[in-house]
């Protein structure tokens, strides 16, 4: 195993790492083809697929993950790199995974200095990821991973489909019974908006076309709302997203996920979304509403008491015209938006592992690069 890239200067590794790179590699001045000799990082071909593995927290069963990933994508014959990133476990992941990478030789570790969530790690995953096809999925043990390549290979032989994700049909989450209707009222909201039927706003396993995925990825929330944003900014762009059913497993060690902070984040993750792509859609049912109550209450005021309209009913009629306007203005918002700016398809390798910012030539928030520790290269 070799690290590959280590930003230098502030902050020292994590403990127990060991600063094996080759020196003078700083995000800001980033070099030519540091790992093209020596890892997949560098292959002038990139991998057809990338999987992004968040892990928090999950010593004790991640290398059974990662098995079982490498294992299904091996026989399948595709390419492939899987990128493991744990941010600041507590448990040893990190180490955990170091010390087995050198049996996994599509495998790159990366860590970041300090936790910001698996939407955060998803993210940055999917912009340091080279393979036209990004997996996402959890290394809890809950998602059937054997099915990865079955999920590519539908994207891959059916360019109609922009995304494929894996339905479950039954509910192993933690929290089941607080959970489900939760999640019930969150889904017919989505659906609602996004016109469409979703049988699984958030599942964790998908696939994707990275190309399309790009613009929308600096739409993601740092945390667990992150695989329903993708979701939602696929269909309200017209990127026709599949559903298979899966099965789905009770999850192995203990989930991150928070109900009441993490519910709450939900629905507000899922308003935004459509606000920010159809505000009309959020804003003018409520606003066309109270605009019928008040004229029906200023009819019936009329009837009562000609051309004395109370205070309530100038509230009422008032208050939708505020609302209609409001979503006017954010319709012309988000029409008058440039088109996202979509990144330069760069030749993964030119440049080393974030040659242009990104393998991709995407470019990375100097933030977001800062974050990143160490990323480690299967043999
Ligand atoms: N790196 C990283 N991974 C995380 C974090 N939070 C959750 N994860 C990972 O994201 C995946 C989903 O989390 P999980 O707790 O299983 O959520 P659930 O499936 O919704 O219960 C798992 O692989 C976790 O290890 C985090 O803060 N950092
Ligand atoms: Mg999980």
């Amino acid at each position: 195993m070799q690290t590959a890239h280590e930003p230098t200067g502030q902050t020292p590794g994590p403990p127990g790492h060991t600063p094996g790179h080759a020196p003078g590699h700083d995000p800001g001045d980033l070099p030519g083809p540091v790992a093209s000799a020596t890892g997949p990082i560098g292959e002038a071909v990139p991998p057809r697929v990338s999987v992004v593995l968040p892990c928090y927290n999950e010593a004790a069963h991640v290398v059974a993950e990662l098995e079982r990933i490498t294992a299904a994508l091996d026989a399948s014959g595709l390419t492939y790199e899987l990128l493991a990133i744990d941010d600041a476990s507590t448990d040893g992941t990190l180490q955990v995974l170091r010390d087995n990478a050198s049996r996994f030789p599509h495998l790159q570790v990366i860590a970041f200095r300090r936790n910001g969530g698996s939407g955060t790690v998803r993210r940055i995953g999917t912009q340091l990821a080279r393979g036209e096809i990004v997996v996402w999925t959890d290394a809890d043990m809950s998602y059937p991973n054997e099915q990865i390549p079955a999920l590519v290979r539908e994207l891959l032989e059916d360019p109609s489909y922009d995304q494929v994700v894996g339905a479950r049909t039954s509910e192993e989450g933690s929290h089941k019974w607080l959970r489900w209707p939760a999640k019930w009222f969150i889904r017919k909201v989505a659906e609602r908006l996004s016109n469409q039927r979703i049988p699984d706003l958030n599942s964790g396993l998908r696939a994707f076309r990275r190309e399309v995925a790009l613009p929308y990825l600096r739409l993601l929330p740092a945390g667990f709302s992150c695989v329903t944003t993708i979701t939602l900014a696929f269909m309200s762009n017209q990127h026709d997203v599949k559903y298979v059913p899966i099965s789905y497993a009770k999850r192995a060690g203990k989930s991150k996920f928070h109900f009441t902070r993490d519910a709450y984040r939900y629905i507000l993750q899922v308003l935004r979304m459509v606000m920010y792509f159809d505000p009309l859609k959020v804003l003018m049912p409520p606003a066309l509403w109270l605009l019928l109550i008040g004229l029906v209450k200023a009819g019936v005021d009329m009837v009562r008491h000609p051309f004395y309209f109370p205070a309530s009913t100038v509230l009422v009629v008032l208050s939708s015209l505020i609302i209609a306007s409001m979503a006017l203005l954010a319709d012309l918002v988000v029409r008058s938006r440039p088109e996202e700016v979509l990144p330069a398809t760069g030749t993964a390798g030119s440049g080393g592992p974030w040659g242009s910012g990104g393998p991709g030539g995407i470019a990375m928030r100097p933030a977001d690069r800062a974050r990143i520790d160490a990323v480690e290269i299967g043999p």
